[in-house]
């Protein structure tokens, strides 16, 4: 793990982007950057020019009549179809890709993100990718954070980690996004991530990390006065790093058959399968 890596770049202009869907993210926002450039230009040469075109001099009176040139309304409809263009022709068409090219779950790591304030709680199904059932009256803030109940059989690999997503390099992570309490957003800058995480609902989103590292998950919606402290940190690591990390993964709790002691997501085998 290079730990010089840790958020690298805030400053001015775009973050480094590590993820696989990034670019195209970074393409739009790069053009509409480009675009309001001009405008703002355009418009300022434009105000400046009224300045001094109309500014107070001796003889001259000012006119209350508005203007009757077509231009205004000609430059109104370009500004429509410009606009009709940016939405239809440019973003739509990167969102959708975005959204119908959803891991296949099978290659993908499954994870819930649950939000609470002012913290991020990571749910991880272990070895056989099912979710044990929570409930809100099991909740524990120390030993219990997501409510799991224990003697569900789907629960019995579970684990989960407070403040740090844990993930492997190259391996899709499908995260199912909900609140405990109220509307936080689910955000990893690098990542080119951000979902709402609202309470009762849950949303998917998914990403890919092309690279290891360290860097924030913060999150971005105003929810309450720890907000800001509400920060957590994604750690990308090698696949097999990643499946140490899992082994090593103390249960919280002791199984109810007799698998293995440690949960083994088995996530080079996704590597490879995705590779293949
Ligand atoms: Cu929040």
């Amino acid at each position: 793990m290079d730990e010089s890596k840790f958020d690298p770049g805030y400053g001015i202009g775009l973050l480094p982007n590590w993820s696989d869907h990034g670019a195209a993210i970074d393409q739009l926002i790069m053009i509409l950057h480009i675009f309001m450039v001009v405008l703002f230009v355009a418009w300022g040469i434009f105000l400046a020019y009224c300045l001094i075109r109309f500014r107070q001099r001796p003889g001259h009176k000012a006119s209350y009549q508005s203007a009757t040139s077509k231009l205004p309304k000609y430059a109104e409809v370009a500004v429509v179809l410009f606009e009709t263009f940016l939405l239809v022709g440019l973003s739509f068409p990167i969102w959708s890709r975005y959204r119908l090219q959803k891991p296949d779950p099978e290659k993908a790591l499954n994870i819930r993100v649950v939000a609470q304030a002012f913290q991020w709680n990571i749910h991880y199904p272990g070895e056989d990718g099912k979710f044990g059932p929570t409930r809100p009256e099991l909740v524990n803030n120390a030993f219990n954070p997501l409510g799991v109940d224990k003697k569900h059989p789907d629960s019995h690999d579970d684990f989960w980690s407070v403040g740090t997503l844990y993930m492997p390099k190259g391996v899709p992570v499908v995260a199912d996004i909900t609140s405990k309490d109220v509307i936080h957003s689910f955000a990893i800058p690098v990542l080119r991530v951000k979902q709402d995480a609202n309470p009762g609902l849950v949303t998917p989103v998914w990403f890919t990390s092309t690279q290891t590292g360290k860097a924030s998950i913060i999150c971005s919606q105003l929810c309450g006065v720890g907000h800001s402290r509400m920060s957590g940190k994604v750690e990308i690591m090698e696949p097999a790093d990643f499946d140490k990390w899992v082994a090593e993964k103390k249960r919280p709790f002791k199984p109810k058959d007799k698998k293995p002691a440690n949960a083994q997501l088995n996530i080079e085998k996704l590597t490879k399968g995705a590779s293949s």
